[in-house]
């Protein structure tokens, strides 16, 4: 790495409309984009830690990464095994090491097809399905508990009297329900044609129990993302949700979907909102290491616009659009 030059762009993309991450009600994404350039091949990496969710600032991320850059810059970063005595942070780990991983790749595969979201209104929702184009994908992701129990059963029952039956729905609770109200959940809808249910209840050691009493499925999403966390197999566990922003490096993430397909458990990628250079990355780690698998990745979508229009090409530099450019540096 003696030849490697690194430097950082700061963006700033607006949302649609304003998102609320527990609490933090953000109008705009704010993240860095990692530009490594060695032996005449660009290298991209992004670091957004995800306010609500991520354990650090975008300041601190911002400190350590350009001290990653210092290191590379003055010849300081000798190859991949210079970074074990960092400890680097989460969102730096990921954006560092996919920096790392994109200088290696030649070509990307096919983009994976993702679960889409049902995001906005019932109604907005409901009209969505009922005018779909095309192709069904074979999983959509909804939302629950951000209404009462009885709203959402029959947003439910509504959206599976529209879609074919071969669909199935990826519920998110995000911890919200109490153990008897999942269970009540579970009673009121076909569970058959739940995928699974992200993190039903408020205890994680709930959920092998939801799951005998009911025949409900679940996955771990929050609960993977803890940074002590280690894959076990639990009884009704379904998929384990792999955030790498929040997660950290690569390198965890390979452990992670390899310890989950030994026991034969999906592992499901997904994003914490990242700007369309970090979604590429998530795209291309799905695609190689889950394939067949639908990501989480339709949050594009959120954002007024895409920071990057062009086609993504391996080994080549990428224009930011500069509008969204805080500073580069
Ligand atoms: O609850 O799964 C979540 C994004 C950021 C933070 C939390 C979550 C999400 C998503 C991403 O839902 C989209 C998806 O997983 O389909
Ligand atoms: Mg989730």
């Amino acid at each position: 790495m003696n030849k490697c030059r690194a430097d950082i762009l700061r963006y700033r993309l607006p949302f649609r409309q304003p998102l609320t991450f527990r609490r933090n009600t953000l109008r705009e994404r704010q993240g860095l984009i990692l530009r490594l350039y060695c032996s005449g091949r660009y290298g991209f990496g992004e670091i957004a830690p995800l306010p609500g969710f991520s354990s650090e600032s975008l300041d601190q991320a911002e400190r350590q990464l350009q001290a990653f850059c210092h290191a590379v810059n003055s010849g300081q970063f000798a190859d991949k095994a210079s970074l074990e005595g960092w400890s680097l942070l989460p969102s730096v780990a990921f954006g560092v090491e996919s920096a790392l991983w994109w200088l290696q790749q030649d070509s990307w595969v096919a983009a994976p097809a993702v679960a889409p979201l049902l995001n906005g209104t019932r109604t907005e929702i409901l009209r969505r399905l009922e005018h779909w184009q095309g192709a069904w994908p074979d999983e959509f992701k909804l939302k629950t508990g951000r209404s009462t129990l009885a709203y959402d059963c029959d947003t439910l029952s509504q959206i599976l009297g529209i879609v074919p039956d071969f669909v199935r729905i990826k519920l998110d609770s995000n911890r919200q329900w109490s153990f008897a109200q999942a269970v009540r959940l579970a009673g009121a809808i076909d569970t058959t044609r739940v995928a699974y249910i992200e993190e039903p209840t408020g205890h994680s050691s709930e959920f092998s129990l939801l799951f005998q009493q009911t025949g409900l499925p679940f996955a771990l999403d929050e609960t993977v993302q803890q940074p002590g966390y280690q894959f076990e197999p639990m009884p009704g566990l379904a998929a384990i949700v792999i955030k790498p922003t929040l997660v950290g490096g690569l390198g965890r993430c390979q452990q992670l979907v390899s310890a989950a397909h030994a026991e034969g458990v999906r592992a499901v990628f997904s994003s914490s909102y990242e700007s369309s250079i970090g979604l590429h990355i998530l795209e291309q780690l799905s695609a190689q290491w889950t394939p067949g698998e639908l990501p989480g990745l339709d949050t594009a979508t959120a954002f007024v616009e895409a920071l990057v229009d062009e086609r993504i090409v391996a080994g080549q530099s990428i224009n930011v659009k500069p509008a969204f450019i805080d500073k580069t540096y």
